[in-house]
């Protein structure tokens, strides 16, 4: 079956086996606990929704199948799904090799709470270059941590070579998937072992729902994830996982949209003499761009870029938006702006952000799919508003 097949039909078949009339979409199912008729003989299928409930398991189905994987699970949150993983594959010594550009939310947690309350050793690498990984293993690196691209500076990793590189030291490889989408790119079929995402982004994709999901097809380790999944609860609801489902049946459309919008906004920004940088996959500039086109099969809706001047030119052309809405998240229908320093990444040290690239000029897009012609004349109105 194809992506666009896959993405309507997954987890919401008709059964049609009693001979009766059968629901094209799945209920919400919402009770929390499931009758028994015996006292010591369980039911077979669903006890308790945590455990499992079937308006979330049609979800974990339709989300394992996009990204051709065996098993699916979803969280209440893309952090749950980050927490979760960490709480079943490390105990304290081992060691988290992830990349230096990362979403601020998961750097607080490695930092705070695995490194500074678990004794996880953890060290970020330039994983642009493959080198830079091998030069960093050690005896007790467990995990490898990926984004690709990286939020918010968009940078690549080649996920098939650094795969390889931790299947020979017995590594895991996770590779949040949030920006790309399983539509843009597939990390498993590339080699890496687990996929995470934030399905508070595309995958539902009209900024309605806070969820996260992780894929993968490892049995042993699906089974350890959905023991501790259950044992911590940090389960989607029945409700926000028929949003996610819903959401997903036009992902393909969406992000061909979103895609096609965020090349002619790159191209734009990158030919105007107010702009000194812009980071977008697409662009034949991007140092990465050949990889992209290797890795990826789109350049997907989200970009950043380097205004020039300081702070008040970057507060002028964020407040000089009126499309684009000036609000952290991404991935939705409506364009979102935002300021990594001082929004989604200002958990970072100052030296660090700037180390890294993530300046007080720095501007985050997620570009929507609203008519190009607006989004264009929005951008060109928050640029006249620079002195
Ligand atoms: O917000 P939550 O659903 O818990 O997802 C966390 C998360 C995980 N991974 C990536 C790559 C993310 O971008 C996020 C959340 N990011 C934002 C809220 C943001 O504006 O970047």
């Amino acid at each position: 079956m194809e992506f666009e097949t896959k993405a309507i039909h997954v987890g919401e078949e008709p059964n049609l086996t009693g001979g009766d009339s059968s629901d094209v979409v799945i209920p919400i199912h919402l009770s929390s606990t499931f009758a028994r008729g015996k006292l010591n003989a369980p039911p077979n299928k669903y006890e308790y929704s945590r455990s499992g409930n079937p308006t979330r398991e049609a979800l974990e189905k339709r989300l394992a199948a996009l990204e051709n994987a065996r098993f699916g699970l979803a969280f209440s949150s893309g952090m749950a799904a980050v927490t979760t993983i960490c709480l079943t594959m490390l105990k304290a010594g081992d060691h988290i090799l992830a990349f230096d550009d990362l979403y601020g939310g998961t750097k607080r947690i490695f930092e705070k709470v695995f490194n500074t309350n678990f004794n996880i050793e953890l060290s970020y690498v330039n994983a642009t270059d493959v080198q830079n990984i091998e030069n960093s293993i050690r005896k007790n690196t467990r995990l490898i941590w990926l984004e690709t691209p990286t939020n918010p500076l968009m940078k690549l990793c080649d996920i098939r070579a650094i795969s390889r590189l931790a299947h020979e030291n017995n590594i895991t490889v996770v590779v949040d998937n949030t920006f790309m989408s399983p539509y843009f790119q597939q990390p498993l079929e590339l080699g890496a072992d687990v996929v995470v995402h934030s399905t508070t982004k595309y995958l539902n994709g009209h900024s309605d729902s806070v969820g996260g999901a992780i894929m993968l097809s490892d049995e042993a380790l699906f089974n350890q994830l959905k023991f501790n999944q259950n044992t911590a609860g940090a389960i989607l609801s029945p409700f926000d996982s028929f949003l996610v489902l819903r959401g997903l049946k036009t992902l393909p459309l969406r992000m061909k949209q979103h895609e096609e919008n965020a090349i002619k906004i790159a191209n734009f920004l990158d030919s105007s003499p107010l702009v000194q940088k812009v980071y977008y996959p697409g662009l034949k500039n991007h140092p990465q761009h050949e990889l992209a086109k290797r890795q990826m099969s789109g350049y997907g809706g989200m970009m950043s870029f380097v205004l020039k001047g300081g702070p008040e030119e970057a507060k002028a052309f964020l407040e000089g938006c009126r499309i684009f809405t000036l609000a952290e998240s991404l991935g939705g229908v409506e364009s979102l702006i935002e300021h990594p320093a001082s929004m989604t990444h200002s958990y970072l040290p100052k030296e660090e952000r700037e180390k890294l690239g993530i300046s007080h000029s720095l501007i985050r897009l997620s570009v929507g799919i609203e008519n190009i012609n607006d989004l264009l004349t929005d951008i060109q109105n928050a640029l006249n508003q620079i002195k």
